[in-house]
């Protein structure tokens, strides 16, 4: 049977089966194998469109990828943003390629990428779909467009966005599997788990061929989140909700449309309103940090930092800047609120904030 047959019936098999308590552990294990089967089928589809040119080369601080029905005012809202030019057009699926530009904000250079329209069934390959939603696997941000008109195509979009292994807006959850070659399964946790019983911990964690192991678990899971916490290709990607046309609306409307979606951002990219203000948003949302770099012996460069995101550590810049400063890394040296005084020894993992200056010192 091809891949996609099976996932279709293991999907129907879960939604027939009634959830409750005697058969949590067999949804579990349902699920297991859905999640593998799908994580499978994303390995192959993204074998197959190298070469086919929807891959980017990431370029900038980092990558924003806008996602959206046709029509919505994508390729309008990329060159309000950036300095690209890309095509606009009155009807359905004018950008068939993927165009980038580069917006410039307060001194961060965020990459934004222009995708073709997905539509209703993207995920499972209508409209290249699949191709299209792999380019937004790779982004530290997905702004999700909308017209004004069509709000309800949220939904549509997040369901596409996880079905591709995206989990928008959600955080990876703290579970620690620890494989052993002996000793069964010993199943721990810091807080009480009111999702999910062991019996189905258990056989979540034998779908996957793991029958020894330390499964420590930080956070109370549901069986989606435990599965995923499996799942090394989920990207875990936080989005920005995008209302777009509203010169097209009255106030009642909008209002109305305002209080139903209170954390959207509502803008019109043709008549350029709150263009400013999204710019600012996606900023934020990024959450870039400076860095100020001091060559050895000269003073700290204080008029151009390099732009990284939070929670980034030494590595990460040894590694923005050539890699052979992690190849020959010594030490590091730290000036900022990351450190108890100026000028303290760092090493490679060790995570900076925003100000810190920092000295790599390198093996001669
Ligand atoms: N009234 C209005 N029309 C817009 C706005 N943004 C884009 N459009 C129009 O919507 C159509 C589709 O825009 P386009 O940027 O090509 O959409 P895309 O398919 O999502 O890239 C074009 O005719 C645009 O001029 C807007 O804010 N207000
Ligand atoms: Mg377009």
């Amino acid at each position: 049977m091809a891949l996609e047959d099976r996932i279709k019936q293991i999907e129907d098999e879960i939604k027939k089966t009634p959830y409750n308590k005697a058969t949590s552990h067999h949804i579990g294990k349902l699920k297991a194998k859905l999640s593998k089967l799908k994580e499978e089928s994303l390995q192959r589809s993204s074998k197959g469109t190298k070469g086919k040119g929807f891959h980017v080369k990431k370029s900038g601080d980092s990558t924003v990828v806008l996602v959206g029905f046709p029509s919505v005012g994508k390729s309008t809202l990329l060159n309000d943003l950036t300095n690209a030019e890309s095509k606009i057009g009155e009807y359905e699926f004018t950008t068939l390629e993927i165009i980038p530009g580069i917006m410039e904000y307060e001194g961060a250079k965020i990459q934004i990428l222009d995708i073709p329209g997905i539509i209703t069934g993207a995920s499972k390959g209508k409209g290249r779909g699949r191709e299209i939603l792999s380019v937004a696997r790779n982004a530290d941000l997905i702004l999700i467009i909308l017209d004004v008109f069509n709000p309800q195509h949220f939904h549509v979009i997040i369901d596409e966005l996880k079905n591709i292994g995206i989990r928008p807006n959600e955080e990876r959850p703290d579970v620690t599997v620890k494989q052993k070659k002996i000793g069964g399964l010993k199943i721990s946790s810091t807080v009480e788990l009111t999702n999910i019983t062991e019996k189905t911990i258990r056989s979540v964690l034998n779908e996957y061929g793991i029958h020894s192991a330390d499964v420590l678990i930080r956070d109370d899971v549901t069986v989606d989140q435990f599965i995923d916490s499996l799942d090394v290709s989920c990207k875990y990607t936080p989005t920005l909700k995008v209302l777009n046309k509203i010169d097209l609306v009255d106030e009642e409307y909008l209002n109305e449309i305002k209080s139903k979606m209170p954390d959207a951002m509502f803008i019109s990219a043709n008549k350029q309103i709150n263009v400013e203000e999204l710019k600012k948003e996606t900023f934020n949302k990024l959450e870039l940090i400076r860095i100020y770099l001091k060559p050895q012996g000269r003073k700290a460069d204080l008029d151009e930092p390099l732009i990284i995101r939070k929670n980034s550590t030494v590595r990460d810049v040894a590694n923005k800047l050539h890699r052979d400063f992690v190849r020959n890394f010594r030490h590091a040296k730290v000036w900022g609120s990351s450190v108890k005084f100026g000028g303290q020894k760092a090493g490679l993992d060790h995570v900076l904030n925003d100000g810190d200056i920092l000295r790599i010192i390198v093996k001669k």
